[in-house]
C-alpha cells in the first residue's frame, strides 16, 4: 500500500514574506507611514488569507446564475450571486478598498496605501476587485464631473464603509460593433424633460451586473438628429422594488475565468439616463475611469504574481524529488528566482503610478508628473497584464500535475490571469494608446527627461556600470520613435508594442536601480543588487543566453545560508 501524501501549500503568516511588499514599506515610503500602516495591512491580509479565501472558494465554485422568468411567467431577470460573494464585496468596503483613496488620510500617500490595500485584497476576492475598480473610476468620474445631486446621492454609497450602504458601479462600454473601437457603438440616449434621458440599445459585456449603478456610453439623438461623438450617461439600474429599470438581461457570458463574476449582454430598452460631463465628450469623460481602471488591472496582477509565487516558494519546501526539496535544486530555484524578478518588476511600476496618481489627486504634481502618469498608466497595464499570464503558467508547472488539477484551486489563477490582458484596453490597443499619449504634449520627450534625471540622481558609485547599460537604453530609446515615424507612420504603429515593452523594460530598471541604491549595503541590498544584475541581463539588450552567475539565486530569493 502506497503511503506517502504530498502536504499542499499555504500561504505565509506574515506580509515579511512578500519581499517586494516588505522593501517597500520599508525604503520607499515615508517612515511614520510605514509604521502606521503595517499593521493594520497585516490585519488586512491575515483576512485575506483567513476569510477571504474560503469565501473566494465558495464564490467560485457556485457561479452566479439568470433566472429569467418567476414561477408564473413575469419577466424577471434576476441575476443570483452566491452569499460569500456578496460578503467579499462587503469587506471590501469595510476594509476601506475604495474610501481609503478618497478619505485622504494620508494626502497623496493615501493612493498609495488604498492600492497596498487593493494589492492583499485581490488574490482572494474571487475577483471582486472588479466591480472595485468599477466603482473607484465611476467615484473618480462623478466627483470631477457629476453635478451636485449625483455627488450628494450616491457618491457617498460608493465610498462607504459600511457594507449595507455600499453601491458598486458597472462600466458599460463594449458593444457588439466594438470593445476596442468604442465609435462604433449604436446605443442611443433620447433627451426626455428637461434633464433625463432614455437610452436604447445594447451592451454586450457587462461585468458585475449586480452593480447599483453604471457609467455607460450613447449618442443623443435629439430633433436635430443623431450626434457624431458619443455622451457619458450615469444609470441607476434597478427603481425602488428592486426592479431593473427597462433593462433585459440577455444571457449570462460563459466565460473561460472570472468565473464568480457576472458578466452579463443588456439590451437597455428606455432605460433612464443622466448626462454626465459635456455632451460629446464621453470618451475623454470615461477616459478618467479608464485610467484608474487600468492601473487596478495593474496592482491585480501584480497581486496574483505575488500570490502565485508565495505558493510555489512554499510548496518548493515540501516537495522532495531526487533526494531533496523542489528548493534545493540549482534549476527550480532559476525558475522561482525569474518569476521573483518579474513580481519585483510588477509591483514597482504598479506603485510608482500609485505614487504619481496620488500627487495628481492631491494637486501636488508637475507638468511632467502628470505626463509620466498619462503615458505609465497604459505601459504599466498592458505590460503587467501580459506578464502576469506567463508567469502564473509557470507557477502552475511549478507544481507539476497538481497544478493542472481543478481541486487544487490553482488553475483558477490562470483561468483568472488571462483577463488581464483582455479587458480594460488589450495589449496593442493599449500600445496605440501610448503613443497617442506621447505625441501630445511633447509627452515622449517629457518622459525621457523625467527618467533621466532620476537616472543622474543615483550617485553611488558601486553601480555606475548598471547606470552605464541603463543611460545606454535610454539614449537609444529616445530616439527610436521619431525614426520609426520618419520611415512612415504605420512603422510606428507596428511596433507600438515593442516600444511599450521596451519602456517598461527601461523604467523597471530605473526603479530598480533607485531601489538597490535606497536598500544600500547588507542583505537587502545584496538582493536589490542581484534583481537588478538579472533584469538588466535578460531585458535589457545584455544577453540573456549569459548563464547565470553563482549565488544569485540564493540572493533574490533571500535564503541565506544555502549555497
Ligand atoms: O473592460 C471593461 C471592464 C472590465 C472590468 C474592469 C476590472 C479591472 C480591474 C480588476 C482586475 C481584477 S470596460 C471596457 C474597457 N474598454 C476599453 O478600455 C476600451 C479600449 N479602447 C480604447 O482605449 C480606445 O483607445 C478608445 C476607446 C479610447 C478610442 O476611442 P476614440 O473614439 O478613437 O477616441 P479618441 O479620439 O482616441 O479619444 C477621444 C478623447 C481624446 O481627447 P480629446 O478629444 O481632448 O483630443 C483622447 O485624448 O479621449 C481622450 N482619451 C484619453 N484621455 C482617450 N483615452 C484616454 C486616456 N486613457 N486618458 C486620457
Ligand atoms: P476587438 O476590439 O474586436 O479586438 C480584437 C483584437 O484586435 C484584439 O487583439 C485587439 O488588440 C486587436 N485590435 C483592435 N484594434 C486594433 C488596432 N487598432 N491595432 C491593432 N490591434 C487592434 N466591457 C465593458 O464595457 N464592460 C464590462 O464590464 C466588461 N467586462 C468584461 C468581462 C470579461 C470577462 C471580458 C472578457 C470582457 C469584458 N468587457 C467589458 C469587454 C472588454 O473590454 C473587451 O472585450 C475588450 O475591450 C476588447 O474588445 P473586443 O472584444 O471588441 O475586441
Amino acid at each position: 500500500m502506497a503511503s506517502f501524501y504530498q502536504q499542499g501549500p499555504t500561504l505565509p503568516a506574515s506580509l515579511a514574506a512578500d519581499g517586494a511588499l516588505d522593501a517597500y514599506l520599508k525604503l520607499r515610503l515615508p517612515e511614520r507611514l510605514a509604521g502606521q500602516w503595517r499593521g493594520p495591512l497585516e490585519r488586512l491580509w491575515a483576512r485575506s488569507r483567513d476569510e477571504m479565501a474560503p469565501l473566494a472558494a465558495a464564490a467560485e465554485a457556485n457561479p452566479p446564475e439568470h433566472i429569467s422568468y418567476d414561477p408564473w411567467g413575469r419577466r424577471i431577470d434576476l441575476i443570483q450571486v452566491c452569499p460569500e460573494w456578496q460578503k467579499l464585496e462587503g469587506i471590501a468596503s469595510e476594509e476601506g478598498v475604495i474610501a481609503t483613496a478618497y478619505e485622504r488620510a494620508d494626502g497623496a500617500w493615501s493612493r498609495v496605501h488604498q492600492f497596498l490595500r487593493l494589492y492583499l485584497y485581490h488574490p482572494n476576492s474571487a475577483i471582486a476587485s472588479c466591480p472595485m475598480a468599477m466603482t473607484d473610476g465611476a467615484a473618480r468620474v462623478l466627483q470631477r464631473h457629476g453635478d451636485e445631486d449625483l455627488k450628494r446621492w450616491v457618491l457617498p454609497r460608493l465610498l462607504s464603509r459600511d457594507s449595507s450602504r455600499f453601491w458598486t458601479a458597472g462600466q458599460w462600454m463594449t458593444e457588439r460593433g466594438g470593445g476596442s473601437d468604442v465609435s462604433r457603438s449604436e446605443t442611443i440616449a433620447v433627451p426626455e424633460g428637461d434633464e433625463g434621458y432614455r437610452l436604447y440599445g445594447v451592451k454586450w459585456f457587462t461585468s458585475a451586473t449586480t452593480a447599483q449603478v453604471a457609467m455607460t456610453l450613447a449618442r443623443v439623438e435629439d430633433d436635430q438628429g443623431r450626434d457624431e461623438k458619443l455622451s457619458l450617461f450615469f444609470v441607476e439600474v434597478r427603481d425602488q422594488a428592486g426592479q431593473l429599470r427597462n433593462i433585459q438581461v440577455n444571457r449570462l457570458k460563459d466565460k473561460l475565468g472570472t468565473r464568480a463574476l457576472p458578466t452579463a449582454e443588456l439590451t437597455l430598452e428606455g432605460t433612464p439616463a443622466r448626462l454626465v460631463g459635456e455632451r460629446g465628450r464621453g470618451v475623454a469623460t470615461i477616459a478618467d475611469i479608464l485610467n484608474i481602471t487600468r492601473l487596478y488591472n495593474a496592482c491585480c496582477a501584480a497581486g496574483y504574481m505575488g500570490q502565485g509565487l508565495a505558493l510555489a516558494r512554499d510548496y518548493a519546501g515540501k516537495r522532495e524529488a531526487f533526494g531533496k526539496p523542489l528548493i534545493e535544486h540549482p534549476l527550480h530555484r532559476e525558475t522561482l528566482a525569474d518569476l521573483t524578478v518579474e513580481h519585483e518588476v510588477a509591483f514597482q511600476l504598479v506603485f510608482e503610478c500609485a505614487r504619481l496618481l496620488g500627487r495628481e489627486e492631491c494637486g501636488e504634481a508637475s507638468e511632467r508628473e502628470l505626463t509620466c502618469l498619462r503615458l505609465l498608466t497604459p505601459v504599466t497595464k498592458l505590460y503587467t497584464g501580459k506578464q502576469v499570464v506567463a508567469a502564473i503558467s509557470e507557477v502552475l508547472e511549478a507544481f507539476g500535475g497538481a497544478g493542472y488539477v481543478e481541486d487544487t484551486r490553482l488553475p483558477q489563477l490562470l483561468r483568472n490571469a488571462q483577463v488581464l490582458p483582455i479587458w480594460e484596453g488589450t495589449t496593442n490597443v493599449l500600445s496605440l494608446d501610448l503613443l497617442r499619449a506621447m505625441q501630445r504634449n511633447d509627452g515622449w520627450t517629457q518622459l525621457i527627461d523625467a527618467l533621466d534625471a532620476r537616472l543622474k540622481a543615483i550617485t553611488t558609485t558601486a553601480f555606475s556600470r548598471e547606470r552605464e547599460i541603463i543611460q545606454a537604453e535610454l539614449n537609444t530609446l529616445a530616439h527610436w520613435p521619431e525614426q520609426l515615424q520618419a520611415v512612415s507612420s504605420e512603422a510606428l504603429q507596428a511596433n507600438a508594442r515593442k516600444l511599450a515593452f521596451r519602456l517598461a523594460a527601461l523604467v523597471a530598471a530605473v526603479l530598480l536601480l533607485e531601489q538597490a541604491e535606497l536598500a544600500g549595503e547588507g542583505d537587502m541590498g545584496d538582493r536589490y543588487q542581484a534583481i537588478l544584475n538579472r533584469w538588466l541581463r535578460q531585458r535589457l539588450g545584455c544577453s540573456d543566453h549569459a548563464a547565470y552567475p553563482a549565488g544569485e539565486a540564493v540572493r533574490i530569493l533571500d535564503m541565506g545560508g544555502v549555497d
